[in-house]
């Protein structure tokens, strides 16, 4: 799957996926929307990879269709004009047209079905998780915390102003004083839950987005395969300060995971290194 994806990105984006390719060697990976970006950010896990195929697949099945619409009316304008062709056909009738006409768009829609349903499905259905994580979407912040491990506090994520955005050198509207913190190579599990409004917690690169409803807990899952700071935001119209719902999630190998639980799963505090931070919050002061 993941050499087919290669090959189909590369007839779309070879520009693109080279650039990326360069930028993964860089020591804090940081994957999120990327000036004059226009593709579909990096896949960090297999649910994004499958996106992508299904995406590529549709686009070269659309664009195979709208280049061949596209020849037939210029064919027909020209070779059937009223000058080239004063008596016009009385024909309203082929059988054999009419069959490829019914039939060729169904194995098309078959074949976009087929991967569709694959991809809903592991979308849906959790595989078994090592680990589980619980997000709450909270009037304007996130709040996490690790339900699997006892004495470790829920900690809120609040976004960075524009300020301290440049001044710890990550994009505004995306960066967070304390991100999630998750191991690579590790399914977790995600329970998504809200303690006001609807928000909705999506990651691009992880293929994820999720609601986050009150009352209500969904969950789903994702494994990263590489280090690095993965950017989303809140993509639920929840209210005024919407779009200020950053989602940062740090992933670290599986040793500075467990040093991170062992000595409390106290996040690392962004706000602390900058003048008159207010500090990472616990989520029950
Ligand atoms: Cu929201």
């Amino acid at each position: 799957m993941r050499a087919l994806n290669a090959t189909l990105s590369t007839i779309g984006a070879g520009a693109l996926a080279l650039m990326s390719g360069i930028a993964a060697f860089a020591q804090d990976k940081q994957v999120g929307p990327t000036d004059g970006g226009w593709w579909l950010p990096d896949a960090a896990t297999p649910v994004m990879e499958e996106v992508h195929f299904v995406h590529n697949l549709v686009m070269v099945i659309i664009t195979a269709i709208v280049i061949f619409v596209f020849l037939l009316m210029a064919y027909i304008l020209i070779r059937f004009r009223e000058s080239k062709n004063p008596v016009p056909s009385k024909t309203s009738h082929n059988t054999l047209i009419e069959v490829i006409w019914t039939v060729v768009p169904v194995i098309l829609l078959v074949i976009i079905a087929i991967p569709s349903m694959n991809l809903l499905y592991k979308q849906d259905r959790l595989p078994e998780t090592e680990m589980t994580v619980k997000v709450v979407g909270n009037t304007w912040n996130w709040i996490y915390s690790y339900p699997d491990y006892e004495g470790v506090e829920e900690f809120i994520s609040n976004p960075l102003d524009e300020t301290q955005s440049r001044e710890v050198g990550q994009p505004y509207l995306l960066a967070t004083d304390a991100p999630l913190i998750v191991p690579i190579n590790t399914r977790v599990k995600v329970l998504v839950t809200s303690v006001n409004n609807m928000h909705s917690w999506t990651v691009p690169a992880f293929g994820i987005k999720m609601d986050a409803v009150p009352g209500i807990i969904n969950e789903t899952w994702f494994e990263v395969y590489e280090e690095g700071t993965y950017f989303g935001q809140c993509s639920e119209i929840c209210g005024i300060r919407h779009y200020k719902m950053p989602i940062e999630v740090k992933a670290v190998s599986k040793e500075e995971f467990a040093q991170f639980i062992a000595s409390g799963g106290i996040p690392e505090d962004k706000l602390a290194r900058l003048d008159g931070g207010a500090g990472v919050t616990a989520a029950n002061d």
